[in-house]
């Protein structure tokens, strides 16, 4: 596995575990409410993201919650590319990861300076692959069942690590015909896409299986349903919980952790290194 996935000519250091920063650009985000759906304030959380410890920052213009409706290729570009050249033009520090899967957005944010390509549907939307491949972008592949839409209504696995597993290295596969060089690409299972709590749990508990990939490692529990379901706790007060579950993560190799809480994570992840490095 490579230790630096090279943005755009950005270095994303992975030797160790790093912070991604969730900038949500949508009315009806996920869990911010909708809060950075305004350009300048949207500018604002990204540099405090920087602030905070975010080596990386993620913009998404599409909610993929569970029940989420698509949005028009048109209204995804309106939302994202702004804030991308933005803050290209503010020369922020952090590379800039584009969450999307339509082609055309990849493209545009690529051409406006984007660093990474974060596509929950791990390149299958008609022309994703190609768009990807030109780019010359790293490229997250998240495993997903289903669409967001409906993706929680009945999620079924005989094995799911298995089969997340072979998903991802069909994907992979695929990638490195489409020219996509193993070096420009991270692999996620995708927790909370089209799987049960049971499923999310043993997906984090042997996650260390899904380094016979290859690949940098990148995870995303921050805030999600698993985390209520275990907790009863509402979205805004999930923090402690999703710290807990990153750093497991973190624990079985994880090298990307995508976070609405940038400080906390990343305290955590010193604490973490800390321990790690006496321990070697
Ligand atoms: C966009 N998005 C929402 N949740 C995610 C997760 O867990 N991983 C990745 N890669 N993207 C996500």
């Amino acid at each position: 596995m490579g230790e630096v996935l090279d943005c755009g000519g950005k270095v994303l250091d992975l030797s160790r575990p790093v912070v991604m920063g969730i900038l949500n650009v949508t009315p009806d985000s996920f869990s911010d409410g909708g809060r950075y759906g305004d350009l300048g304030r949207a500018v604002v959380r990204a540099w405090e993201m920087v602030e905070e410890g975010a080596a990386i920052i993620d913009v998404g213009g599409e909610s993929t919650r569970p029940g989420a409706d698509p949005v028009e290729e048109e209204e995804e570009l309106r939302r994202v590319i702004p804030v991308i050249e933005r803050l290209v033009s503010e020369e922020i520090p952090v590379p800039l990861s584009i969450d999307t899967s339509k082609p055309a957005v990849m493209r545009a944010a690529a051409s406006a300076g984007a660093g990474m390509i974060n596509d929950v549907r791990a390149l299958r939307e008609p022309g994703a692959l190609e768009a990807a491949a030109e780019s010359g972008l790293p490229v997250c592949l998240m495993h997903m069942q289903g669409e967001p839409r409906s993706m929680q209504q009945a999620p079924v696995y005989e094995h799911v690590v298995a089969e997340v597993t072979a998903f991802l290295r069909e994907r992979i596969s695929v990638c490195i015909s489409a020219g996509i060089p193993p070096e420009r690409l991270v692999v996620d299972p995708g927790f909370g896409f089209g799987k049960t709590l049971r499923h999310n749990l043993t997906l984090l508990a042997r996650l260390d299986t899904f380094q016979v990939l290859g690949m940098p490692l990148l995870v995303g529990i921050s805030r999600k349903r698993m985390l209520g379901e275990l907790t009863g706790r509402e979205m805004e007060d999930r923090m402690p919980a999703g710290l807990a579950a990153h750093l497991l993560a973190v624990e079985r190799g994880a090298r990307i952790v995508r976070t609405h809480d940038v400080a906390p994570t990343a305290d955590a992840l010193k604490v973490w290194l800390a321990v790690r490095e006496i321990g070697d």
